[in-house]
Order: C-alpha cells, then structure tokens, then sequence
C-alpha cells in the first residue's frame, strides 16, 4: 500500500519507546555452556519427535556468543530498547542455592554493551525455561513452593542488575503456557499429564503468586533506590463474536475472560472474575486475604503481547481436550479464523497468525475501558514467514513487504487508541532475529534479520529493517531540539 513508510517518531507522543523482543531459550543457544543448567524446554525438545523440524535450542541463534554483533544491530536501526529474558538455569543451575556467576556475568557484559550504546534493557524473569532440577524435585509449577523459590530468583536478578535494569517483567504469558503443556514441564507423548482440568488454574495461580512475590521484594528492598517498573506481560488474542446472536457474543466474552480477566482481575482486585468462578467453581483456586492484598496494584504496567484476532463460537459441546488444552471447552467456545469461507485476515506463516490489524484497536479498548486505563507497552507484535514447505530461497524471505505492512497497519491501531486516550507507552516487535520457535523449530521465521542457521548463523537484513531504520532515525521527540 502506498501509505507504507509514512510513520515517524513525530507520530507518537514524546517518550514512546520502540523496541524489539526475543526469549533466552529461543535466541541465546549455549545450552550447556557457561555452567547452565538444563531447562523443561531442553528436556523437551530433545524428546524424539516434539519440534516438527526434529530441532532443539541448543545453538539457537547464538547469541551468547554474538550478543555485541546483535546490539550493534539495533542500534544500527536505531533502537530504544532491547527486551531479553534471563535463563533462569543460567543464573541457578538448580534453580537454586548455588548461584552460577559465569551466568551472572554474561548478563552483565549484555547490559552493558546495549546502555554503552544507549539501548535499555527490559528484562523478563520468566519466558518460560524452568530449571529442569525444579520441575524433577517439586514438580514445577505444580508446587506452591515454587513461589518462595522464584522470589529467590527474583531477588537474585534485582540485586545483581537492577542498578541498570529499569523495566522489569515478571511472567511472560501466563494464558499461553499454562494451557499449552509443553511449557509447564508435562512430557507425555500426548502432552497432558496429571488432572487437565485443575492443573492449568493451579499453576496460573502459583504464577499469579510468584509474580506478586517478586513484586513485593522489588518494592520493599529495591525500588526506592534503583527507581526502576516492574509490570507483567499478558498475551492476549481479539475474539470477534462470529455473529450477533447473543451466545456467540457472549462465547467471545468468555475467550477474552480466560485470557484478560482471568489474570488482570486479581492484579487490579485481588481476586478471580465471577465470569470464570461461576463455571470453573473450585477448580479455580481463592486468594488469602494477605494475597490478595498483596496482588491488588502488583504492577507498574502492563506488557501486550498481541499478535492476531479470531471469531469466537458459542460451542457447549466442543471436545474436552484440544492443542489449547481445556481452554475452549471450559469456556464453552471454539476458536474459529474464516466466516462463510472468508479468512478474518491474511493468513501469515503460523496457523494461528491471521493478520487483523483492527484486533489491536479492541484489545487496547478493552485494557482502558475495564481496568482503569493503565500503562501499556506492546512487548510482542509481529508476523512470520514459514520455510517448512522444504527450503525457501533467501532473497524471497529478504523481501518482506508483508511484515512491513504489518507493523505500519497495527502501529496505526496503536496511534489510534492512544488518541482515544489509551495509555500506551511504547512498542516492541517480536522479533529481532528468526529463532526457536517452540515447537516449531527453526520452520518459522519472525525476524527483522534473517538468521542462516546452517551457515555461521549470518544476521541478513530483511526490507522491514531499513522500513524501522527510517521510522527510527528521526529525532527522538524527547530530546529537546528546535526547528
Ligand atoms: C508468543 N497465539 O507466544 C511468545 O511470547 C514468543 O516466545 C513466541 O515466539 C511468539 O509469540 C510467536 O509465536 C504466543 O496463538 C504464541 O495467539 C501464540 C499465540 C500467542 C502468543
């Protein structure tokens, strides 16, 4: 389209931040250097026949090794930002106690190297890389003592990099991966292990706990004196009721219950939305009134991960068990992405990924209307290309006029609702680099750069690179400068 390229800096408020994100598991690879421990994702991507491309992360896109290279790449684009998760094994091999300080000092010399450039580090605790020794003696998340455990952990990093961290995020996707059993440690051939039908609300709540835990230490014993946030990092999903009949709308209010209410009703009341409590009943588990206390306002902002929207379907029959675990079938709804035929939105590399721009323009309504209007940042937002239909040549790949469409036409969203007042304070795209794409190996492709795994790990630049580069370079509107 031709209003491709037509974003400034000068369109966003003073301030607004950009960035881009990756995950430790997905881009570090080192998996057994440096005196790290394994993780439930090591473990499980290397149980035979889990990744599609029969792949692990054990390399990745190195950048352990190549952290310097990937840093001068975003300031090359011209980058605020940097969002990174810490490998909790990297730090606690066994998740805790002994603490590694070669892990420890990697993370460093990383920070170090993005504010020598003048990039700051956001950094998430957990992207979901148990340490495999917390999942073999306590049974992961499953455990409520895992809370004090990550507390630990928390306190560990906060002590350690908080003198230079100043954005902090707790959880990245507690929906996703407490649905989406790989995630948590469960390993059977058929991903499901002990009761499906409790585990995915005790662990969320363990997550809640934990999140909240970390909150509470930050509070008391650092943020006065390093003056960092710390916020928690949601993912959710539009669902566009499928038609106006009232149980279908009411089926896409439910979807949106199990992925926003679901966790912002604790963090914003303390306690469970009645929409949930009334279905789930004691599979939902209560908060204390210490907990509670503790939840309410455990945030300084909210992250959004917001990739795709879908139509929802009033469904009280669906099957008990699908790849999003008992999601759709307690919330009484199927997951749908055509309408007589007609695709909600261009269908991007992953399934799932339909692009529909608008859906960004809802949720960000949905966060200002129900809960206050808080801070958000868009931590996740971005598109792939597939490659497992056999080897895509390169120079197809580098061309990425899609991607660039992408980002201008849900950037767009954005800019829209923060002129109908939502609070939005910066956006990062998912992802710098290709990279481990969970279970689906290296088959799906989410980078500005173009990784060549199979030749010394090359960073190409795709076209959406020189796309942010020009959307970038333009004064920041922070600074002071005169016209
Ligand atoms: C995110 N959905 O997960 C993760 O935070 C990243 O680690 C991941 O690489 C990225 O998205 C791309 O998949 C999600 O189905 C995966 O709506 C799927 C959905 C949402 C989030």
């Amino acid at each position: 389209g031709e209003r491709r390229g037509s974003l400034r800096r000068s369109d966003f408020p003073p301030g607004f931040v950009f960035g881009s994100s990756t995950s430790a598991y997905q881009v570090e690879g080192a998996a057994t250097e440096g005196g790290r421990g394994p993780s439930v994702w090591d473990t499980h991507s290397h149980l035979p026949g889990t990744i599609v491309d029969n792949t692990t992360g054990d390399h990745a896109c190195d950048q352990y090794h190549r952290y310097l290279e990937d840093v001068d790449l975003m300031a090359d684009i011209g980058m605020d930002a940097y969002r990174f998760s810490i490998s909790w094994p990297r730090i606690f091999p066994d998740g805790r106690g002994r603490v590694n300080r070669e892990g420890v000092e990697y993370y460093n010399r990383l920070i170090d190297a993005l504010l020598a450039r003048g990039i700051q580090p956001w950094v998430v605790l957990y992207h979901w890389d148990l340490p495999q020794a917390l999942q073999d003696s306590l049974g992961g998340w499953m455990n409520r003592e895992i809370v004090s455990i990550f507390g630990e952990y928390a306190e560990l990093c906060f002590a350690e990099f908080g003198d230079r961290v100043k954005h902090w995020g707790t959880f990245n996707e507690i929906h996703h991966i407490t649905f989406s059993y790989p995630n948590v440690g469960c390993r059977s051939p058929s991903g499901v292990c002990g009761d499906v039908h409790r585990q995915p609300y005790v662990i969320g709540h363990h997550m809640l706990l934990s999140h909240s835990k970390a909150v509470e230490i930050y509070r008391a014993k650092f943020q006065n004196r390093q003056r960092g946030s710390i916020g928690i990092i949601l993912d959710a999903q539009w669902y566009e009721p499928i038609s106006d009949l009232q149980e279908d709308i009411n089926a896409a209010e439910r979807l949106m219950a199990f992925q926003i209410q679901w966790l912002m009703d604790p963090l914003v009341y303390g306690h469970y939305p009645a929409i949930m409590r009334n279905d789930l009943h004691d599979r939902l588990p209560t908060f204390s009134e210490d907990e509670a206390k503790a939840m309410k306002g455990s945030f300084d902002f909210i992250g959004l991960n917001h990739y795709t929207s879908h139509y929802a379907k009033n469904d009280p029959d669906g099957p008990e068990f699908s790849k999003f675990g008992v999601e759709l079938h307690d919330a009484r709804a199927a997951s749908i992405y055509a309408k007589n035929g007609v695709p909600i939105g261009p269908q991007a590399g992953s399934p799932w990924l339909q692009i529909v721009p608008w859906g960004m323009g809802k949720v960000l309504e949905r966060f200002k209307v129900m809960y206050n209007n808080p801070l958000i940042y868009i931590t996740e937002n971005g598109v792939d290309e597939s490659d497992d239909q056999g080897e895509v040549p390169a120079e197809n790949i580098l061309q990425d006029n899609f991607r660039i469409q992408y980002h201008h036409d849900y950037l767009g969203y954005v800019i829209g609702s923060m002129r109908n007042g939502s609070n939005v304070g910066g956006y990062f795209a998912w992802s710098l680099l290709d990279n481990f794409e969970w279970q689906d190996g290296f088959s799906k492709r989410f980078g500005l750069f173009y990784v060549d795994f199979k030749n010394g790990f090359t960073r190409i630049p795709k076209s959406s690179v020189a796309w942010f580069k020009k959307l970038l370079r333009h004064p920041k509107r922070s600074n002071h400068f005169v016209s």
